[in-house]
This record gives structure tokens, C-alpha cells and sequence, in this order.
């Protein structure tokens, strides 16, 4: 058993339970790929999994599991809602790393600064994040221009213990997949031609800054070279824009 697969195990059965989850398709080659790693004595395979469903309301839900050894586990965790919902991204980034644990627990939200918005989608995760925030302190270093993707109830934190991930980590990872789904109930569909632009403009600029920004994305080329790892932040990771494009041909 590795650190994040009770995460990814719980979160399967969670989504299984409480929404009508299919699967979403993975581009063949991605759903796994392994890599031996090091030299002699310290060589370490490292095998990533990809997992991938849909459901109504969410367009994609995906994780994408990186396993090679005790200091190197990584699980990112992202919920994309349909283009038609006003709904945050879930977005969880679990990672560890030889220099220490490094954890992003967020919902994401399309509008940062629409007061309305934050009081539908912020304010009522904020008594949790408080919550763990006592037990898991704000992370420091931050790259500025991530912020605007943001809430301001971002868990961000880099916990020195194990045990802590394993404990306050996994309890917040619980609560706000818990907090996700109750939105997700109880959001309604936008109909209105504006609003549904200003959605799509802000799904694609969150897509465009991650699949950009990727912190993954040297890690992937030295395990499995760059090829693979362009077709795989582009083709699966962040894949609205190639969705985007395949559904405007087929509609002529
Ligand atoms: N991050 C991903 C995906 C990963 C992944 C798809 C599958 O978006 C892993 C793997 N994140 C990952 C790794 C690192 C980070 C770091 C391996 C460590 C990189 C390194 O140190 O070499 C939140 N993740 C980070 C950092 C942040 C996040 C802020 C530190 C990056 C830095 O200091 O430059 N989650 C991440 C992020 C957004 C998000 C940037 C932006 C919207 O949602």
C-alpha cells in the first residue's frame, strides 16, 4: 500500500456512491506507463496509472497516480464540470518528493473575485478549511501567478510528518470531496448565452495556466521523455481544448 492510494480508493467509491459515474476514456498508452529510474543499486521503477470517469454534471473526473518508492508518490486530482455549471474545479495536488510532502487542496473557483460567487462557493467550505489549517499551516513559496485560480479557502501546506498526511490530510482530502458533492447536487444548469461565454472563457484560461504550467511536466519527461508526456498533459491531463475542437467538427 502506498501513501495515496487509500485517496484515490476512497474517492473511487465515495463518486461511485452518491453519483451515476461512467467511465471516460483514456487515450491508449496512458492508463499505465512504468520507467526504471537510477543506477545500480538505487534503481527504482516508477509506474504511473490513470484513472478517468464522467458523470452528469462533471465532464471529467481524473487522477493520475505516480508510485516509484517511499519518496516519490504523487496523486493529482481534478473534477472539471460540464461547460454549462457555474460549479468549481476540485482540484487536489498530493505530492511527495525526497525533499518532503507537499499538498494542494482546493475548489477551484471560475469567478475569484465575484462576491456572489465566493459566498455560493467559498464561504461555506471556509469553516473546514479552518478546521485543518490548525493542524496543517499554510505552505509558503507560492508562484504568484497561481494565485487567481485560487480560493481563499486553499489547503496549502507541507506537512513535515508522514503521519500528518496520513491523518489531517486524508480527513480535509474527505471533507472537501464530501463539501464538492453537495454542490455539485444541488447546482443548476446556466442557460443564459453570457453567462455560459464567461464560463467557458474561464474553463479554458484554468486549463490553458495548468496544462502551461504543469509542476509535473519535468518529472514526466525525465521518466518517460517528452513525447509522452506533451501527448499526456494535452491529451488527457488538461484535454478540454481537444474536446472542444473534436465536438466543433463534428457538429459540421
Ligand atoms: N501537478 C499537476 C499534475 C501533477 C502534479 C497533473 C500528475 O498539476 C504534480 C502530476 N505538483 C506535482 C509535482 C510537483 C507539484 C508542485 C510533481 C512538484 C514539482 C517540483 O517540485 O519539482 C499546485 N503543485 C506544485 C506546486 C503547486 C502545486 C503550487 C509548487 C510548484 C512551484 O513551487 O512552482 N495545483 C498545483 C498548481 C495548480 C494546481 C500549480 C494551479 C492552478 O491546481
Amino acid at each position: 500500500m502506498t501513501l495515496y492510494q487509500p485517496f484515490l480508493d476512497y474517492a473511487i467509491s465515495y463518486l461511485t456512491s452518491c453519483l451515476e459515474l461512467q467511465p471516460y476514456p483514456i487515450p491508449e498508452g496512458f492508463e499505465r506507463k512504468s520507467a526504471i529510474i537510477g543506477k545500480g543499486k538505487n534503481q527504482q521503477e516508477v509506474v504511473t496509472t490513470s484513472y478517468a470517469f464522467w458523470a452528469p454534471k462533471l465532464r471529467q473526473i481524473r487522477a493520475a497516480h505516480v508510485q516509484g518508492g517511499n519518496s516519490l508518490q504523487v496523486l493529482n486530482f481534478v473534477i472539471f464540470p460540464e461547460l454549462n455549471y457555474d460549479l468549481p474545479f476540485f482540484g487536489a495536488d498530493l505530492v511527495t518528493l525526497p525533499g518532503g510532502h507537499l499538498i494542494a487542496l482546493d475548489m477551484q473557483p471560475l469567478f475569484r473575485d465575484d462576491q456572489a460567487y465566493q459566498a455560493k462557493y467559498t464561504e461555506p467550505i471556509l469553516p473546514i478549511f479552518h478546521t485543518y489549517q490548525q493542524h496543517l499551516p499554510w505552505g509558503g513559496d507560492f508562484p504568484e501567478e497561481a494565485r487567481p485560480f485560487f480560493s481563499p479557502a486553499f489547503l496549502w501546506t507541507r506537512p513535515k510528518e508522514t503521519s500528518a498526511v496520513e491523518t489531517h490530510v486524508f480527513e480535509a482530502f474527505k471533507d472537501y470531496l464530501k463539501a464538492y458533492l453537495d454542490f455539485v447536487a444541488r447546482a443548476e444548469a446556466i442557460t443564459n448565452p453570457k453567462a455560459l461565454a464567461e464560463i467557458k472563457q474561464k474553463q479554458l484560461q484554468y486549463l490553458r495556466y495548468r496544462s502551461e504550467k504543469d509542476p509535473a511536466r519535468g518529472m514526466f519527461q525525465r521518466f518517460y521523455g517528452q513525447e509522452w508526456t506533451e501527448e499526456y498533459i494535452h491529451g488527457f491531463l488538461f484535454d478540454l481544448e481537444r474536446k472542444l475542437e473534436l465536438s466543433a467538427i463534428s457538429s459540421h
